[in-house]
C-alpha cells in the first residue's frame, strides 16, 4: 500500500514506515484493558455539595462554585453526607411587629435577625427563634427588643444595620467571627459560610427587588453561631471576640453614623485649585510636546517622551518604557527637561483633585462624612475605611495638608481633638523581643531613633541629623518587615555590602531583636500562626508550601503579622476605654475616626482640658507594654491644625 503514495510525501513515508507504525501503536485508545472496578461504579452519582465546597474553600477556587451549584441542585440531595435539616423542617409565620414585640418581650434566649434593608431603609426582616422556627416581619419598624440589652442577638455583618439603628444586646455577628477564625480568608458572605459550614446550598438567596425575602438567612446564623462560637474557642479567642471586637463593631456603627463634619465651600475651592493646577500644566506640557496629546494615557506619554522627544529610556516594561512617577523624577534629575516638571505636577496634582472630589460625592446632605469603616478585611486585624478611604488623605506635603483643614468641627462642638500613638511598632518590637538595648532606649527619655543611630552609625546622639535618622528609621521598620540586606539596600540607596554591614551592626545592639525575628517565623511554622498581645492569630499555611517564594512571603508575614496585630489591639482597646470614660464622665464631646495610630475626637470648648486629659490617660494605658507607650494630642478648629 505504502508504495502507491507518490512524490516526496511517499518517500518520506518509506522512509520512516517503522517510526509511522510506533505513532500508531502508541495513540491507539485501548478498549480491552481489565480494571478491575465494574462499571456501575463508575456512573456518575452526583455532587457531594458540602465536600466539594470544603474543598473548593480550602482551594480558594470561588469561581467554579457557582457553576457547580447549578450542576448539583438537583442530584446534590441524594449524596450530601452532612445530615442538614432541609427547608421543608423549617416552620415560617408571618407575624406583625407588634405581635413579634409582644413575643419576645421577657424573652432571654438568644434570637438571629436578618434584615432586608437596601440603602439602610428596612424593608422587611425575618426572626429566628431557633433552629426551625422562622418568623418573617414585612414592616419596617423594629420593636422595642431591638434596645433590649437582656435579649442576646445574633446578626451578619451587624455594622451595616446598626449605623442606623443602633441596637443593644448584640452577642454575636457571624460575619465577624468568620472573619477571626481566618483573617487572611475571604468570603465572609453569609451564603458563603452557610456552604462552608453547614454544607447546604441555598439555592438562589441573591435579594434583587424582585425577589421574595425567604428570611432563612436568620436561620443559617442561628445555625453558624454555635459552629463559629466552638471555632473561635478552639483559638482561645472567645474573649477578643466578645470583649473587644464585637464592642468595637458597636462603637464603630456609632461613629459612621455621627460621621465628621466638612468645610464643603472650602473643599469645592480645592477642587476648583486643583483643576486649574492640572489644566494649566497639561497646557504646559502640551507646549512642551509641540502638539496636544493625552497626559493620563502612558501609550501617548511613550511616544512623545521617547520617540518624539528623543529622552532617554526609562525601565523598560511588558508594553515599552515605564512612565511611572519615579522614573519620570529620575529623568528629570538625568535631562532637566521642562515637560518633566509638568507631567511630576500634574501627577501631583490629579491625585489630590481626585480625592478632594471624592471628599465632595461622599458627603451627605448633613454637611458631615460618614466614612464605612472595615473591621473585617485586613489580615492583620488593623482598621480600614471606604467611601472615602481616610488613610488616603494626605499629610506629608503642605498641598495635602490643605485637605485635612476641610475636615472641621461643628457647633455645638468648637474643637477636633487627635491623638496618635508615635512610634508603636518599635514600642511593640521592643514588648515582644525583650530587647534590654531596645526597651532602655524608650525608657532614657531620649528619641528613640536618635539613640539607636548613635549606637548603630557609632557617633554621638548629637551628630545624628535628619538624614541618619532616616536611614536608622528604615532599617528598624525594615526589619521589621522582614526586609533583607538587599531590599535595605534599595530602600536606602546603597550598595547590599554596605546594608549586611549595617544590619549586622544594628544585630550587634540589639541582638534580642535578631533572636525574636528569628524566633518568630520557626514558631509560626510549627503552630500554623502567628499571635498578637491580645491572642489575634493569623494563619499561615504557606510556611510550610514546597514553593519557596510562597513560603518567603509568608515568612515576611509571619514577621509583620504581631507588630501590626498587636497595634491595632492596642488601638482598639483604647478606642474602647476612651469611649467607655466619655460616657461614665457624662460627656458631651465624642469619637469620630480612628485612622492608622490616631483616633479624633469632637470636642466642646467646656471640656477641651479634662478630654485631653482623659484621652491621654486611656491610650497611655490601653496595654502595659515593656516600652511604654507614648501618645501625642493637639487640637484646633480643623485636622490639620490639630495635627501636632
Ligand atoms: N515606616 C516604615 N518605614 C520607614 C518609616 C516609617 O515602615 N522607613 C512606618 C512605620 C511607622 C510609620 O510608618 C510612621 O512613620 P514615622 O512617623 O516616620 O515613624 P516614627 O517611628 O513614628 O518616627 P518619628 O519619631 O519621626 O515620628
Ligand atoms: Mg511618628
Amino acid at each position: 500500500k505504502v508504495d502507491t503514495v507518490g512524490g516526496k510525501v511517499g518517500d518520506s513515508l518509506r522512509a520512516n514506515l517503522a517510526s509511522v507504525e510506533l505513532n500508531a501503536e502508541l495513540t491507539r485508545l485501548r478498549s480491552d484493558m481489565e480494571i478491575g472496578t465494574p462499571l456501575s461504579e463508575l456512573l456518575w452519582g452526583g455532587v457531594s455539595s458540602s465536600e466539594l465546597n470544603q474543598l473548593l474553600d480550602k482551594l480558594e477556587i470561588k469561581a467554579l462554585k457557582d457553576r457547580v451549584k447549578a450542576l448539583g441542585a438537583s442530584d446534590a440531595e441524594t449524596v450530601t453526607t452532612k445530615a442538614v435539616p432541609t427547608e421543608s423542617k423549617i416552620v415560617t409565620k408571618e407575624v406583625s411587629a407588634e405581635d413579634l414585640s409582644r413575643l419576645l418581650s421577657g424573652r432571654k434566649e438568644p434570637i438571629a435577625i436578618s434584615i432586608n434593608a437596601p440603602e439602610g431603609k428596612i424593608l422587611e426582616y425575618s426572626v429566628a427563634l431557633d433552629e426551625t422556627n422562622l418568623l418573617i416581619i414585612r414592616d419596617s419598624n423594629l420593636g422595642k427588643w431591638w434596645n433590649d440589652s437582656s435579649l442576646p442577638k445574633y446578626l451578619h455583618g451587624a455594622k451595616e444595620i446598626i449605623r442606623n439603628f443602633p441596637i443593644s444586646g448584640l452577642d454575636f455577628d457571624t460575619e465577624l467571627a468568620a472573619y477571626l477564625v481566618n483573617p487572611g480568608g475571604r468570603n465572609l458572605a453569609l451564603d458563603d459560610l452557610t456552604e462552608r459550614f453547614l454544607g447546604v446550598v441555598n439555592a438562589e438567596q441573591e435579594e434583587s427587588l424582585f425577589s421574595q425575602f425567604d428570611g432563612l438567612g436568620a436561620i443559617s446564623i442561628m445555625k453558624l453561631v454555635p459552629l463559629l462560637r466552638k471555632e473561635i474557642s478552639e483559638r482561645e479567642m472567645s474573649a477578643l471576640m466578645s470583649d473587644m471586637e464585637i464592642p468595637v463593631l458597636v462603637e464603630l456603627a456609632e461613629m459612621e453614623s455621627t460621621g465628621i463634619g466638612v468645610d464643603l465651600d472650602k473643599l469645592r475651592e480645592l477642587s476648583g485649585f486643583f483643576r486649574n493646577e492640572v489644566d494649566r500644566e497639561t497646557s504646559g506640557a502640551h507646549k512642551q510636546a509641540g502638539r496636544e496629546f493625552n497626559v493620563g494615557s502612558p501609550k501617548q506619554l511613550q511616544a512623545i517622551l521617547f520617540d518624539e522627544l528623543n529622552l532617554p529610556k526609562t525601565k523598560k516594561i511588558k508594553t515599552g518604557f515605564t512612565t511611572d512617577a519615579e522614573s519620570l523624577d529620575w529623568l528629570f534629575a538625568k535631562t532637566k527637561h521642562p515637560i518633566l516638571k509638568h507631567l511630576l505636577r500634574i501627577r501631583e496634582t490629579s491625585k489630590l483633585l481626585t480625592t478632594v472630589d471624592g471628599l465632595i460625592d461622599a458627603t451627605a446632605n448633613d454637611g458631615r462624612i460618614h466614612t464605612i469603616f472595615q473591621q473585617t478585611v485586613t489580615a492583620t486585624g488593623r482598621l480600614s475605611s471606604t467611601n472615602p478611604n481616610l488613610q488616603n488623605i494626605p499629610v506629608r506635603t503642605e498641598e495635602g495638608r490643605k485637605i485635612r483643614d476641610c475636615f472641621v468641627s461643628k457647633a455645638p462642638y468648637t474643637t477636633l481633638l487627635t491623638a496618635d500613638y508615635s512610634q508603636i511598632e518599635m514600642r511593640i518590637m521592643a514588648h515582644l523581643s525583650k530587647d534590654p538595648g531596645l526597651i532602655e532606649a524608650f525608657k532614657s527619655g531620649e528619641d528613640l531613633h536618635t539613640t539607636s543611630a548613635s549606637l548603630v552609625f557609632g557617633v554621638k546622639p548629637t551628630e545624628v541629623d535628619a538624614e541618619l535618622r532616616r536611614q536608622i528609621k528604615a532599617i528598624s521598620y525594615g526589619l521589621a518587615y522582614g526586609m533583607g540586606a538587599y531590599g535595605l539596600s534599595q530602600s536606602l540607596d546603597i550598595e547590599v555590602g554596605a546594608a549586611q554591614k549595617l544590619m549586622d551592626e544594628y544585630f550587634k545592639r540589639f541582638g534580642g531583636v535578631r533572636d525574636y525575628l528569628a524566633n518568630v517565623v520557626e514558631v509560626a511554622r510549627k503552630l500554623g500562626y502567628t499571635e498578637t498581645i491580645m491572642g489575634r492569630r493569623r494563619y499561615l499555611p504557606d510556611l510550610m508550601h514546597d514553593n519557596r517564594q510562597r513560603r518567603e512571603v509568608a515568612e515576611r508575614m509571619a514577621l509583620n503579622a504581631p507588630i501590626q496585630g498587636s497595634a491595632a489591639d492596642i488601638i482598639k482597646l483604647a478606642m474602647l476605654n476612651v469611649q467607655s470614660e466619655l460616657v461614665k464622665g457624662g460627656f458631651t464631646s465624642r469619637l469620630l475616626l480612628q485612622v492608622h495610630d490616631e483616633l479624633i475626637l469632637e470636642v466642646i470648648d467646656k471640656e477641651v482640658d479634662a478630654v485631653t486629659e482623659l484621652v491621654r490617660r486611656e491610650m497611655g494605658n490601653a496595654f502595659p507594654l515593656k516600652a511604654p507607650l507614648n501618645v501625642g494630642i493637639g487640637v484646633g478648629k480643623n485636622w490639620n491644625v490639630a495635627a501636632h
